[in-house]
């Protein structure tokens, strides 16, 4: 069969409704980019989630939901003999090189007004550094440390992949060696209107959407990127999101319970800072964890108290994870293996009228398909949630302005700075909430944690004076 008529069989020869009146390049570029369609996932896609004529998974029943289980901060990790036998192993680990960093990036900054790939976003308070360089920052730091190369996976979409390579070149890679950063695309799904049909974006092109960060795990096998981690003697990847400049990106405690329980996908937990904060919450289910997002979840379940008074589903999925590389080849491989399911999201999406005239729709015109990478969890042996102290691990820059903007966030890293400041024995003078009331930074390349600041501080032997600017490296 011919491509043509394989998508007319399948209900999507209007895909071809301009073809004839293309010239032989643009009649290429669209049978390549047709080739790239799975007109089978997309069928039951259809079924499941558009037409909802197959049985789409059971819904939830929340009356069997209950708070997933997790590891609490203790007062002091370094001196509780289990956090401390947790990072003993995280270290070894970390040095025997069996750890990379893994940060999905395929997003732009729209909703922050930025038309650019969000890691080039500038977010810290003195230096005015990009996400990306933070990163990047806080891996080399690691590597000095335990003097191991830590490869860092940066997963882009076909929307920024160009500008976010660019950039890293343009930046030297902030000192990473170039061998240690290792790009791949995430795949593409096809975008269909409300009749399931593939939408045209231009006469010769159909839409095509990133398939989700859930698309990471497939996306990292058929790069490539997945071989070339097991090439490397790697098994476990350290997954982050691109808009959170304060996650603590080489955790030995977190490796080290992941590793201790023989765990498949292990994750952070942040108790939510109110009870509609918009972060999924690690639930149990039938005896398997899960995220049920803040969507899903009805309002009076993120609002429920316990005997305590404490939100009884507290624990915020803030989308930190490690994941076992074995594990992502099981779930992102070609074998008939459990695999992520697909969500629906009603979007506008640009497209041709009847005369493939193009136009921007004003309202949602198309449904597109994500996979959510939490929904990976139900599925792994042995995950562990363990809890982190949301001042040292969590602060997003999603919205130009209010909750989670560039200015809350610049906020938390000052914060961050002078608790540790604090923490070392000095004076910063703070508001109630902790902000000090002078620009601080410091660069991941002093320290990226209390323990190691706080040493490193007290080892100086011309300590510079605390004041407006103060920049640490
Ligand atoms: C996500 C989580 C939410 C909470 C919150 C913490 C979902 C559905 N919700 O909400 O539970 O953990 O983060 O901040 O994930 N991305 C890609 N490719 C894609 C789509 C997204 O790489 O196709 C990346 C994106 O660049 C970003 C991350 O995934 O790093 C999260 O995406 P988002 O901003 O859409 O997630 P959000 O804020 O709705």
């Amino acid at each position: 069969m011919t491509i043509r008529e394989k998508f007319e069989a399948a209900g999507q020869g209007g895909v071809f409704r301009f073809f004839d009146s293309l010239d032989d390049g643009a009649k290429n570029a669209l049978l390549g980019q047709l080739e790239q369609v799975d007109l089978d996932e997309l069928g039951s896609l259809l079924k499941e989630l558009v037409f909802k004529t197959a049985p789409a998974e059971a819904g939830i029943d929340f009356s069997k939901l209950s708070p997933a289980p997790f590891k609490p901060l203790p007062a002091d990790k370094a001196s509780d003999p289990e956090w401390a036998e947790a990072k003993k192993i995280g270290e070894d680990a970390i040095r025997s090189g069996r750890l990379a960093a893994f940060v999905v990036a395929g997003g732009q900054g729209t909703r922050l007004g930025f038309n650019a790939p969000k890691g080039l976003y500038k977010v810290s308070p003195v230096k005015q550094k990009s996400l990306f360089q933070i990163f990047a920052e806080k891996i080399l730091s690691a590597q000095r440390k335990y003097g191991v190369s830590i490869p860092w996976l940066v997963m882009t979409s076909h929307i920024n992949d160009a500008a976010t390579r660019a950039f890293f070149e343009e930046n030297a890679f902030f000192g990473l060696g170039k061998n240690d950063v290792i790009f791949f695309k995430q795949g593409l799904m096809p975008a269909v209107d409300a009749n399931g049909k593939i939408i045209l974006e231009q006469k010769g092109k159909i839409a095509m959407t990133p398939d989700g960060h859930g698309g990471c795990l497939r996306g990292m096998c058929r790069s490539g990127a997945a071989e070339e981690l097991k090439k490397r003697g790697i098994d476990c990847i350290s997954y982050f999101q691109v808009d959170n400049p304060l996650v603590n990106i080489i955790d030995p405690y977190f490796l080290g319970f992941h590793i201790k329980s023989g765990s498949e996908m292990s994750s952070k937990m942040i108790p939510k800072a109110y009870a509609l904060e918009k972060v999924g919450h690690f639930c149990e289910l039938g005896g398997k964890m899960r995220v049920v997002e803040y969507s899903d979840l009805p309002k009076e379940y993120q609002e429920r108290l316990d005997k305590n008074g404490q939100l009884e589903f507290r624990a915020g999925s803030v989308a930190i994870h490690i994941l076992d590389r074995a594990f992502v080849e099981r779930l992102g491989g070609s074998g008939d293996g459990a695999k992520l399911p697909f969500h629906r999201a009603d979007k506008k999406i640009p497209c041709v009228d009847a005369d493939g005239n193009q136009t921007k729709p004003e309202k949602p015109n198309g449904i597109k398909f994500e996979m959510f990478v939490f929904d990976a969890l139900p599925m792994a042996k042995n995950p562990v949630i363990i809890e982190g102290a949301r001042g040292d691990e969590f602060s997003p820059v999603k919205n130009a302005e209010g909750v989670d903007s560039p200015l809350t966030c610049k906020n938390d890293q000052k914060k961050q700075a002078a608790r540790w400041l604090k923490a070392a024995g000095e004076n910063v003078p703070t508001s109630p909430d902790g902000a000090p009331e002078i620009d601080l930074e410091i660069s991941p390349l002093f320290a990226s944690n209390e323990e190691d600041f706080v040493a490193k501080w007290r080892a100086l032997e011309n300590k510079p004076e605390i004041k407006n600017g103060l920049y640490l490296e």
